[in-house]
C-alpha cells in the first residue's frame, strides 16, 4: 500500500511492522477532530464506549476486569548487560526478548486496524521536545493518545525526511479470526503481557494490555523511562514530577516540581487552589517534568504531555474543584461507575451515594453490594487546555524556571509533614530514600511499604545507581542555582488511623513556608533529618487542626528514624558498588546526626 509519509526510516518501519501484524488495513493518523468524533462513533457503535448523556462529548470505558492497571511485574528495560537495567527493574536479554515477542506479534493485528499515531511529547518544535510514532491496533489509545499528546499532520511535518523519532509499538494482542466476534475490552492474559523497553536504541515494544501506562505508550514508557535514558546521556532529567507555579500576594512567583509515586495526590496538587488569603496557584502539569538547564544557569521545565490521566477515585469539588471543572466536557473516564441518569460515578465524588449503578464491571450496584462501584485505579483523560488554572506558559518551549523540588510518598508513620535538606547531596539522599506504601496505579498489593526512589521506582529507564549519580552531576552544574529540595508527608496518621493533616488546599501553607524558606524570611529547626519549620512560622490562620496534632506533625522520633537505618542500608546494598560514594557519605553522616 501507498503510505503518505516522506521520513524513509518511518515509512520502512511501518511497512516492517504491517508485514509482522498483519492487520486488515493501514490508517495513519492526522491528529483532527474528525477522526476522534469519527472513532468514537465506531466505538459507540461496537458498544466499546458509552456516551454520557450529563457530560458532552464525553464517553465511558469499562476495561477488562485484568487489564485495570500498570503490570510492573511484566515491564522490562533490556540492555545488553544487566547491570546496565539495574536492581530495581526486570531484565531480559534483548535478542531473547525480542525473540518471544516476535512470536507473540506475528500475525496479532489479524481482522484489525493497524493505526499509525505520530506524536510530539512537548510543543511541536521546541528544542526540549522529542517525537514518537505509536503504532497500536487500539482504537481506544488513538482517543486518549489524542488528548494526552500533540498528534497529527504537524508531527509528520516536523520529522521530514530524516528526523528522528522514538518508535513505539503497541498492541492489545488479540488477533481476531474469520468471523470471530470481538470482545468490549480485548487484551491478552497476563503471561503473555510484555511492556519492553531498549533504551540503546529508544525502542518501546508493548505488547498485551489496553490500559492506560502499558499501552499510551507516550506516558511512562517514552515520557519517562526512554526519557530518562535520554536525558542522562543528553545531560537534561525526564522525572515523574508535577509542575505548578505559585503567585504570592505580592505577585512574586515561585515554580514548583514535585515527584510523588502514582495515586499520591499530584493530580490533587498540581491543581491546588491555596487556602491562605491572596496567594493563588497555576497549574503546569501533573505527572511529568522534562528539565534542562538554561542560558542563565537556572533549571527550566516544560510538561511534555497536552491531557491528564487523573485517578478518578476521591475527586471531588471538596478535594479538587479545579479537577471536576476540567472534567466537566470532552472527557474519557475507565472503568468508573455509571449512574441511571448518564452520568460518571466514583467513591468519593459526591457525599450522597446514587441508590443504582452500573459498576466498573457492567454490573448492577447498589450501596450494600460489596465491591466498589468504581475501580481504585478508575481514571479520566481530560485536555490540559480545559484546566481553569492552566498556566498562560503551561506550553511555553522554553519552559518555566523550578525553584523548589519536593519529593514525598504515603506515610502513615515516622516521616513529619515537611523538612527541607540542608544541601543538594542531602536532597539527593532524601529523593534515593523515599519511600511509599503501594496504591492500586499497579497491579499487585495495596498499602505495602517500599523504596520509591525519586518516585521513578517503576519509571526509570537504567541502573538507579546511575540515575543517583545522574542527579549528583546535575547538582554540580547547577550549583548555586539549584533547586532547593523538601520532602513532604500528607499522609501520616495518628493511632486510630485518622489523618493528622487536612491535605488538599491547605498544603498551600507547607508551600508558603517554603517560598518563605528559599526567600530566606523565616528561620528552621535543624534537625538530624533536616530542617523543620518552627511552629510559629507554618501559616495556620483559620485551621482549625488541634497543636497536639500539629505537634506529632512536626516531630521527629529519633529511634523510629533509627530503625529505618538498616532498611537504607539494605536498599543501598542492593545496587553494589554503583551505588555513588556520595550517597553512602550522606548515609554516615545521617546516622552520626540520630548518633550513632
Ligand atoms: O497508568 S499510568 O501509568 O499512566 C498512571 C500511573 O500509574 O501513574
Ligand atoms: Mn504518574
Amino acid at each position: 500500500m501507498e503510505i503518505p509519509i516522506k521520513n524513509k526510516r518511518l515509512a520502512g518501519w511501518i511497512r516492517e511492522v504491517a508485514e509482522l501484524c498483519t492487520p486488515e488495513d493501514i490508517y495513519v493518523c492526522n491528529g483532527s477532530r474528525q477522526e476522534y468524533e469519527r472513532l468514537m462513533r465506531m466505538m459507540v457503535d461496537s458498544r466499546m464506549a458509552i456516551p454520557l448523556k450529563k457530560r458532552p462529548n464525553s464517553f465511558l470505558f469499562r476495561s477488562d476486569p485484568s487489564d485495570v492497571a500498570r503490570v510492573e511485574d511484566r515491564t522490562y528495560i533490556s540492555t545488553p548487560s544487566r547491570e546496565d537495567a539495574g536492581p530495581t527493574n526486570n531484565w531480559i536479554e534483548p535478542d531473547r526478548l525480542k525473540k518471544t515477542m516476535l512470536t507473540l506479534y506475528r500475525g496479532c493485528m489479524k481482522g484489525r486496524t493497524m493505526y499509525v499515531i505520530p506524536f510530539s511529547m512537548g510543543p511541536i518544535g521546541s528544542p526540549m521536545s522529542k517525537i514518537g510514532v505509536e503504532i497500536s491496533d487500539s482504537p481506544y489509545v488513538v482517543v486518549n493518545m489524542h488528548i494526552m499528546t500533540r498528534v497529527g499532520n504537524r508531527v509528520i511535518e516536523a520529522l521530514g525526511e530524516d528526523g528522528d523519532f522514538v518508535p513505539c509499538l503497541h498492541s492489545i494482542g488479540a488477533p481476531l479470526s474469520e468471523g470471530q466476534k470481538d470482545s468490549l475490552w480485548p487484551c491478552a492474559p497476563m503471561e503473555k503481557k510484555y511492556i519492553s523497553h531498549f533504551p540503546e536504541e529508544n525502542l518501546i515494544w508493548s505488547y498485551g494490555s489496553g490500559y492506560g501506562g502499558n499501552a499510551l505508550l507516550g506516558k511512562k514508557c517514552m515520557g519517562l523511562r526512554i526519557a530518562s535514558a535520554m536525558a542522562r546521556r543528553e545531560g537534561w532529567m525526564a522525572e515523574h514530577m508535577l509542575i505548578l507555579r505559585l503567585i504570592s500576594p505580592e505577585g512574586r512567583r515561585y515554580h514548583i516540581a514535585a515527584a510523588f509515586p502514582s495515586a499520591c495526590g499530584k493530580t490533587n496538587l498540581a491543581m491546588i487552589q491555596p487556602s491562605i488569603p491572596g496567594w493563588r496557584a497555576e497549574c503546569i502539569g501533573d505527572d511529568i517534568a522534562w528539565m534542562r538547564i538554561g542560558d542563565d544557569g537556572r533549571l527550566y521545565a516544560i510538561n511534555p504531555e497536552s491531557g491528564f490521566f487523573g485517578v478518578a477515585p476521591g475527586t471531588s469539588y471538596e478535594t479538587n474543584s479545579v479537577a471536576m471543572e476540567t472534567l466537566r466536557e470532552n472527557v474519557i473516564f475507565t472503568n468508573c461507575a455509571l449512574t441511571d441518569d448518564g452520568d460518571v460515578w466514583w467513591e468519593g465524588m459526591t457525599d450522597d451515594v446514587p441508590s443504582h449503578a452500573i459498576d466498573w464491571r457492567g454490573n448492577d450496584w447498589t450501596p450494600e453490594s460489596p465491591g466498589d462501584a468504581a475501580h481504585p485505579n478508575a481514571r479520566f483523560t481530560a485536555p490540559v487546555s480545559q484546566c481553569p488554572i492552566i498556566s498562560s506558559d503551561w506550553d511555553n518551549p522554553d519552559g518555566v524556571p523550578i525553584d523548589i523540588f519536593i519529593f514525598g510518598g504515603r506515610r502513615s508513620t515516622v516521616v513529619p509533614l515537611v523538612y527541607e535538606a540542608f544541601n543538594w547531596d542531602h536532597g539527593v539522599f532524601m529523593g534515593a530514600t523515599a519511600s511509599s506504601e503501594t496504591t492500586a496505579a499497579n497491579i499487585g498489593a495495596i498499602g505495602n511499604l517500599r523504596y520509591d526512589p525519586f518516585a521513578m521506582k517503576p519509571f526509570c529507564g537504567y541502573n538507579m545507581a546511575d540515575y543517583f549519580k545522574h542527579w549528583l552531576d546535575m547538582g554540580d552544574r547547577l550549583r548555586d542555582k539549584a533547586p532547593r529540595i523538601f520532602y513532604v508527608n500528607w499522609f501520616r496518621k495518628d493511632g486510630d488511623g485518622r489523618f493528622l493533616w487536612p491535605g488538599f488546599r491547605e498544603n498551600s501553607r507547607v508551600l508558603k513556608w517554603m517560598c518563605e524558606r528559599i526567600d530566606g524570611k523565616v528561620d528552621a529547626v535543624k534537625t538530624p533529618i533536616g530542617l523543620l519549620p518552627r511552629m510559629e512560622d507554618l501559616d495556620l490562620k483559620g485551621l482549625d487542626i488541634p497543636p497536639e496534632d500539629m505537634r506529632e506533625l512536626l516531630s521527629v522520633d529519633i529511634s523510629q528514624w533509627k530503625a529505618e537505618i538498616p532498611n537504607i542500608e539494605h536498599h543501598f546494598k542492593t545496587f553494589g558498588a554503583r551505588l555513588p560514594d556520595r550517597l553512602w557519605r550522606q548515609l554516615e553522616e545521617f546516622k552520626g546526626r540520630l548518633g550513632g
